[in-house]
């Protein structure tokens, strides 16, 4: 599939023979599968794709605390509450390895952040649903993590040594954020009859937005070719997609519940599940920053940021007094 992308997308991917040295050698070893590391020559285009698609995740990850922040006061059980608190951390965590990794390609944390917060640049279009009931904690814990992670093992292995290595501890921690919320949902499914239709009305919601969340179709990818080209992208959006329905859609059979889809069926011939038409439309249109809750979920970011300004002051006069005596930090 790899090299059917890069062979699809030719006309955004140039030959070797029409680079210049630098950008040969960088290809080559790319192609030899040398990872990239922080201080290596780099093509401007390949530092900004990065760019690019770290603070993408990394704005995801922060953001994406909220839905689910939403619910840790309103958790059935000191368990679940306990779980919860743990995992929307862990996305606070993995933000701060992205950030990180991002700024090891030259940009500021800070810079970053403004940007998000000025709506330059985008956050995955999942966390601007609403989460209107518990068992939406589950669905984002199945479906959401479940896609995360689908997107995610690949990048493990991308060509980007900081990336790559951010990706490895992160996908360890999703595993554990999918397997809760697969509890959750077990929970409610064996639950009354009423727990098992709130497990049914949130699969419904959150489904279609799961499957936009691998981007794109592949013919309208537009940065697609040339990402997977650097092997930054080794799998494409559809064949990611088409992995999770694959296999979602059984998690959901023994769940007793079912896809909001009268079009998915099993077909023997592809060895895939064929799917109903996605909604491209009400994508476009989150993007676009008219999601459900796009401009909510920009302005707890931004007051959260303006009443943490304290926290960033004392934390820099802390240091500066540490460097002035000489301490170590770390
Ligand atoms: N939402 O050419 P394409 C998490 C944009 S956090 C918004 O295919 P690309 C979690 C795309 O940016 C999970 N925008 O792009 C956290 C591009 O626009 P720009 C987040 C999207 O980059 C908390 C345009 O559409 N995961 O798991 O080759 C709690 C054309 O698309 C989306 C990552 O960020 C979208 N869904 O491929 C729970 C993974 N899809 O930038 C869970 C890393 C596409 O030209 N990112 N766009 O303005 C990637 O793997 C890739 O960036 C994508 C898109 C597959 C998402």
């Amino acid at each position: 599939m790899y090299a059917q992308m890069v062979e699809t997308g030719q006309k955004s991917v140039r030959a070797l023979a029409d680079m210049s040295s630098e950008e040969r050698a960088f290809q080559q070893r790319i192609d030899a599968d040398v990872k990239v590391e922080a201080a290596d020559w780099m093509p401007d285009a390949y530092r900004r794709t990065l760019v690019r698609q770290i603070q993408q995740h990394a704005h995801s990850e922060i953001v994406g605390m909220l839905p689910e922040g939403n619910w840790i006061t309103r958790a059935p059980t000191l368990a679940r509450k306990a779980i919860l608190m743990a995992k929307v951390q862990d996305e606070g965590g993995h933000g701060l390895y992205l950030y990180a990794a991002a700024e090891t390609l030259g940009v500021s944390r800070d810079q970053l952040i403004a940007d998000l917060h000025a709506g330059k640049v985008r956050y995955s279009s999942i966390f601007n649903y609403p989460t209107l009931t518990w068992a939406d904690i589950g669905a984002i814990g199945w479906l959401v993590d479940g896609a995360a992670i689908m997107n995610q093992i690949p990048l493990c292995r991308c060509s980007y040594g900081p990336y790559a290595r951010a990706m490895v501890r992160i996908c360890k921690e999703e595993s554990f954020h999918q397997r809760q919320g697969y509890d959750i949902m077990m929970k409610l499914c064996q639950g009354t009859a009423e727990q098992k239709a709130m497990a049914q009305d949130a699969l419904n919601r959150w489904w279609w937005p799961s499957l936009m969340m691998f981007g794109p179709p592949d013919a309208d990818s537009v940065h697609s070719a040339q990402s997977a080209a650097w092997k930054i992208k080794l799998l494409s959006n559809d064949e990611l997609r088409q992995r999770f329905v694959d296999q979602t859609v059984p998690q959901a059979d023994y769940l007793g519940i079912t896809m909001p889809d009268p079009d998915l069926k099993w077909n023997a011939g592809r060895g895939h599940y064929d799917f109903g038409a996605i909604d491209w439309q009400e994508f476009h249109d989150v993007l676009r920053g008219n999601g459900p809750c796009n401009r909510e979920r920009l302005a707890t970011r931004v007051q959260a940021w303006e009443e943490g300004a304290w926290v960033r002051e004392a934390a820099l006069a802390h240091a500066e007094k540490r460097a002035d005596r000489g301490d170590e930090l770390g």
